[in-house]
């Protein structure tokens, strides 16, 4: 029996132990036992009975999701910071407040797009399956040779707190030169802090960089931002890293620039029909895959889900939640 006047919180998947006892307590939580996304019907009914969602990215709340009657939910707390699976628009318009988890987790993203920096650059991946198979016959000074960091020049496009973050580490921790393009960007003393040099186009970017990292969130305008004409700005020798969203890229034209030998390699956490990945991207070695990992720590995943916490219990107390973004 739920405790009378404690909010209905759908929780649509397995959230860190120490999060799903927090949400038991504060609220009346229906917690994930599966770990199965909720499919379109099964999120109809969480707003129809519940008065909370928490979805994460496998979640796709739609105008169509947000047209059920009666419509019972009130506000939506995204764990995860990208909300591009949520129709925002749709939720204003039935009154729905949407919040999301940012800023805990912008360290370990920019880890995540380094990481994948050094693998694509250093081979590691490939390095890895080479000594699984049994392949590797021993040391040899022209064996498995990669490309340098270290000096290089990264390319960021967007520098918000995550293309920021990956920024400082690149410069102050591989003395890289940083360029970005940021229709929106930060203020001059932060660019200065980073020694960021500003380019007043992607392009631009793209001409100079030895990597470029993504950094923008999923919007109707960055979809396909890196599309044919853009990878074929890139340098033959130059990586494409992608940790924000997998519809920034086109991942066909990417498959395409990859062959024509347009770019040098690709790292990718994120791809644009998750978990589906284009199988062509499967049998290039030049080309690092990770299962969307950007905030996958315990230490960020629990913060998320406290910040999730945070949330709605500002919310069901009557005050706006600190990261309302709709
Ligand atoms: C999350 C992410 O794991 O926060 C984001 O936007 O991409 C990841 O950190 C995922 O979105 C959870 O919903």
């Amino acid at each position: 029996m739920s405790a009378p006047g404690r909010p209905t919180v759908v929780v649509t998947r397995r959230l860190p132990a120490p999060v799903e006892a927090e949400l038991e307590r504060a609220f009346d939580a229906r917690l994930s036992r599966d770990d199965h996304p909720l499919t379109p019907a099964q999120l109809k009914d969480a707003l129809r009975g519940a008065d909370a969602l928490v979805p994460t990215v496998s979640d796709r709340i739609t105008g169509d999701t947000l047209a059920v009657e009666p419509l019972r939910a009130r506000i939506l707390a995204n764990y995860g910071v990208g909300f591009n699976h949520i129709d925002v628009a749709a939720a204003n318009a039935r009154g729905v407040v949407v919040t999301n988890t940012p800023e805990v987790l912008t360290d370990d993203t920019a880890d995540d797009a380094v990481m994948l920096l050094l693998m694509v650059a250093r081979r590691a991946g490939e390095g890895e399956r080479h000594v699984r198979s049994g392949a590797w016959t021993g040391w040899r000074p022209t064996h498995m040779l990669g490309t340098k960091v270290t000096g290089k020049t990264l390319g960021l496009i967007g520098l918000g707190r995550i293309g920021r973050a990956v920024a400082r580490r690149a410069h102050h921790g591989f003395g890289m030169r940083v360029l970005f393009h940021d229709p929106y960007p930060p203020p001059a003393d932060v660019v200065a802090d980073l020694a960021a040099e500003p380019r007043a186009t992607v392009e631009d970017v793209l001409r100079e960089a030895d990597f470029v990292s993504l950094h923008s969130p999923a919007t109707p305008e960055t979809r396909h931002l890196m599309n044919a004409e853009r990878l074929a700005c890139m340098r033959p020798t130059a990586f494409l890293i992608n940790t924000a969203r997998g519809d920034i890229v086109d991942e066909a034209a990417l498959v395409a620039a990859l062959r024509r030998g347009q770019l040098a390699g690709a790292a990718l956490d994120v791809y644009e029909k998750e978990p589906h990945v284009t199988p062509d991207l499967l049998t290039m070695e030049n080309v690092v895959l990770l299962p969307h990992l950007g905030s996958a720590t315990e230490e960020t995943r629990v913060a998320m889900g406290m910040r999730a916490l945070d949330n709605l219990t500002a919310f069901f107390a009557g005050a706006t939640p600190r990261d309302r973004v709709a």
